[in-house]
């Protein structure tokens, strides 16, 4: 009988590793004491598992009670030389969902059980092969949407984090040392610390840590990236811009107004950040239900978007400004952009945005003075159809983005993603500081050794150090299956 011989093994986790759906190959993960005899009772190929050493695999099938259930590849991790430390063997099965569902079936009936959400990684953590901070880096890199998010998920994985967090740790213990061979030792200690000396070395941990905790707010630009909605009069171009914008025609363009009802949404990658784009459905008054549900739909998505682009048609300037009027749009977070510039006369050369973000009236009657009274922000000048103006509409949108990132960023190579960590920095940065106090006052240093304890553990909580079942639970808890 296949799996048949030995005892049952302790704690042998497995779990398919790779999302369901259509794909060449799913992978599913075993681990614990065991894993690699329980896979070689069901192996039948050209070598037999349980003699293979650490990272060394081989091909054959897996076999149920029934017979053979999928051709597989086996690699063998031996203790403590894997992901989690233990001994562990991946099995690369077909795609597709049945198969490694099927090689799943047989390993539980062999004895395997189902691994919980993140319980690989648990592992990895509990046998320090991992940090806390690292594991939670597994989740953010999984999750990364952008290039700049993946980048700071990669630096916490490789310890960006923990390093920083354990030389501000060191530095406070350094301090703690010498008020605590004080309160220790008391009067066989000569002098006793000179509090408001203490103090001052403190300033610059406190200061670097609040730095880093700062790092947090605009980190979250990284990580959820920015949406720019686009709105205005029916038929201005808004659907033909936002296709314009992602490069690709998302987003069905007709000459009917009112062709756009529900809101359309692309999400593109522009400085290595994500950013969606939203097109909405045509304001203006009317007793069409549909179209009114739309434009009801269009006012929520201009509510949560980072960036407003007010499209108006540039031939039209008349029924602009009206339109404008009427509708309470939030103008710090708008930009107007004239679109259809090809159908205004001599616009032909000039075309982009104006960098110093005002329009001067010209191109025929009527101006565009109205705009500047309304929008503190650029204004510019584009023609979906030809393309004109595009490319600098796309660059100066960007150009937020990274102005916003550079700023947080300043004089930090590592960003704090994650609310927990930034958490505990700010936390840490308080007890801090009420230690500084203590000793600029030259209060007592029982008082001051008390808030840098509590300093260190807000700061041993971010590397796990002193984590206790319910934080690891908390955390492992937001991972998926087979991680
Ligand atoms: N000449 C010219 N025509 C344009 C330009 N941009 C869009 N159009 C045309 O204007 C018409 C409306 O374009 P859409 O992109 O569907 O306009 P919209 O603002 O999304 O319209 P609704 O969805 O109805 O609110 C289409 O016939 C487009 O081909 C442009 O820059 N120049
Ligand atoms: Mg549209």
């Amino acid at each position: 009988v296949p799996g048949a011989g030995g005892p049952p093994p302790a704690d042998v986790i497995a779990s398919v590793a790779t999302p369901p759906g259509a794909g060449a190959l799913a992978v599913i993960r075993m681990s614990g004491e065991g894993a690699v005899r329980l896979a070689a009772g069901l192996f039948r190929g050209g070598r037999d598992l349980d003699a293979l050493g650490g990272f060394e695999g081989a091909h054959g099938w897996i076999h149920g009670r029934e017979g053979p259930v999928d051709e597989v590849v086996a690699w063998v991790y031996r203790a403590p030389r894997s992901y989690t430390g233990e001994e562990m063997v991946e099995l690369s099965c077909h795609g597709g969902g049945m198969a490694a569902a099927r090689v799943l079936e047989v390993l539980r009936e062999a004895g395997a059980r189902p691994a919980a959400p993140g319980e690989f990684t648990r592992r990895a953590f509990l046998a320090g092969r991992l940090d806390l901070a690292q594991a939670e880096a597994v989740v953010d890199l999984i999750a990364a949407r952008g290039r700049r998010a993946h980048d700071q998920a990669l630096l916490q994985l490789r310890g960006g984090l923990s390093t920083r967090v354990r030389g501000v740790a060191d530095a406070i213990r350094d301090v703690l040392a010498g008020v605590e061979a004080h309160l220790d030792f008391g009067e066989d200690v000569p002098r006793a610390p000179d509090g408001p000396a203490l103090a001052r070395g403190l300033e610059a941990t406190e200061a670097g840590l609040r730095r880093l905790a700062g790092t947090h707010a605009s980190s979250r630009r990284l990580r959820d990236g920015m949406t720019v909605a686009l709105a205005g009069r029916p038929n201005v171009g808004k659907s033909s811009l936002l296709n314009a914008l992602a490069g690709w025609d998302r987003a069905l363009v007709h000459a009917t107004p009112g062709t756009t009802r529900d809101t359309v949404d692309v999400v593109v990658e522009w400085a290595g950040i994500p950013v969606r784009l939203v097109d909405t459905a045509g304001l203006r008054e009317t007793p069409e239900p549909v179209e009114r549900e739309g434009i009801s739909r269009s006012r929520d998505a201009l509510t949560g978007a980072d960036v407003i682009l007010w499209v108006a048609d540039a031939s039209e300037r008349g029924a602009e400004e009206a339109a404008a009027v009427a509708v309470d749009l939030d103008w710090a977070r708008t930009q107007v952009v004239w679109n259809k510039m090809d159908l205004v006369n001599g616009s032909g050369g000039t075309g982009g945005n104006e960098s110093e973000g005002r329009l001067e009236g010209g191109h025929g009657s009527g101006g565009f003075e109205w705009v500047n009274s309304y929008s503190p922000q650029a204004v510019h000048r584009t023609s979906a159809k030809t393309g004109q103006g595009v490319p600098e509409l796309h660059r100066s949108l960007e150009g937020i983005l990274t102005a916003e990132v550079a700023q947080a960023g300043e004089g930090e190579t590592f960003w704090v993603t994650n609310d927990r960590h930034a958490h505990e920095l700010a936390e840490a940065a308080g007890a801090l500081a009420r230690a500084r106090e203590i000793l600029a006052a030259a209060q007592p240093l029982e008082l001051a050794a008390a808030d840098l304890h509590r300093s260190l553990d807000h700061l041993a909580a971010i590397t796990g150090d002193r984590a206790g079942q319910d934080l690891l639970d908390l955390i492992f808890r937001r991972f998926c299956i087979g991680k």
